[in-house]
């Protein structure tokens, strides 16, 4: 948001404030606020003329200026009621230059998650995609992956939904079984399942060498969408705890993603602690094969480590399936 529009916000959240006193205090002309106050109203912002000057009653629910305002970070949000992707909308902008852009759309026709796989995008969820041009070179690349899926974990755990992250992007939330709820509370019950996919996150990147030239956090949560509207196995925020502040989720995962990704160090430590393949028996395809055994660890920039009956493999890229122990 312009940064003078940002100001009469954050003026007018903390109370309502007239022409004048917003003028004197921006050091701007009273008809310079009268426009910015046109502007949020048409963003969708509620600001009523009242005894004590404007007041600010009502933000939008989600929208570019009412993610920005959730926003700490200095992000440009472009919104849109449909793309197809929300991904190659921002590879447009990547090639054009752009960099902290944040592109937003309520729903997509085409979202996609990777290796061309579908992403199931109906009005109620979140699809955004970040560009940003990291200072680091490809090879690190993957760490970004890592903390777009912590990021939304955290997110959503502070939203009183427990997240976890199945290696290397899935957030689920681990569900009950069947054997869960017959046992009760206290009694024996069966290992977790992988759980319900609640987000997911597709990077994309241009570099060269040494260098990233721009890379793409794409990042879709079902957060307000009824389950029914999902494929099976996949979970909401609203089936799981109930709706949330789109403008408020999303802002606050773009402010952890660029401040995990500002310290690469903060990744590993941060996946650990939110990650469910840890010590699971796992399977995993990779474009060399298939690594079979018990997931002991992460290494940087995202690889997982795999005991197997040959001794530690270590996994750069692939599918991942959580296996019941033997
Ligand atoms: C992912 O792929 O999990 C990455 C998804 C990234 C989506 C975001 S939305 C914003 C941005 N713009 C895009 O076009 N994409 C990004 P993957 O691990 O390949 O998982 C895909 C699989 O998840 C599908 O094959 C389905 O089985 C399942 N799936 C599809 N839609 C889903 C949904 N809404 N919720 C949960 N699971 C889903």
């Amino acid at each position: 948001m312009q940064e003078t529009r940002r100001r009469v916000l954050e003026t007018l959240e903390s109370g309502p404030a007239t022409g004048p006193e917003l003028a004197a205090q921006l050091d701007i002309s009273r008809a310079a606020i009268w426009n910015h106050v046109q502007r949020l109203r048409e963003a969708g912002f509620e600001i009523t003329d009242t005894a004590d000057g404007y007041e600010l009653r009502t933000v939008p629910e989600y929208g570019a200026a009412a993610i920005e305002h959730e926003l700490a970070a200095n992000v440009e949000v472009e919104f849109h009621d449909e793309l197809a992707s929300t991904n190659a909308t921002a590879r447009e902008r990547a090639a054009d230059g752009a960099d902290g852009l944040a592109v937003v759309a309520e729903r997509q026709t085409g979202g996609r998650g990777r290796l061309d796989r579908e992403w199931v995008s109906p009005v109620g969820g979140i699809y955004a995609s970040l560009v940003t041009r990291p200072d680091v070179p490809p090879a690190e690349s993957p760490a970004f992956t890592l903390a777009a899926a912590i990021a939304v974990a955290e997110t959503a755990a502070e939203a009183g939904v427990d997240a976890g992250i199945k290696w290397p992007n899935d957030v689920l939330v681990p569900q009950p079984t069947a054997d869960d709820i017959a046992a009760g509370p206290t009694g024996e019950r069966d290992p977790p399942t992988d759980g319900a996919k609640l987000a997911g996150v597709l990077t994309e990147m241009e570099g060269e060498a040494d260098r990233v030239s721009w890379l793409i956090a794409g990042i879709g949560v079902n957060a307000n969408v009824d389950p029914a509207k999902l494929p099976a196995g996949a979970t909401s925020l609203a089936g799981e705890g109930g709706p949330v502040s789109r403008r408020a989720f999303l802002a606050g995962v773009l402010d952890r993603f660029l401040e995990l990704t500002s310290d690469l160090e903060s990744v590993l430590p941060a996946w650990r602690r939110r990650a469910l393949t840890l010590g699971r028996e796992v399977r995993v395809e990779t474009p060399r094969g298939v690594v079979e055994g018990t997931a002991t660890d992460v290494e940087f920039p995202g690889a997982l480590i795999v005991e197997t009956t040959e001794g530690p493999v270590r996994v750069a890229a692939g599918d991942c399936e959580h296996l019941r122990p033997r």
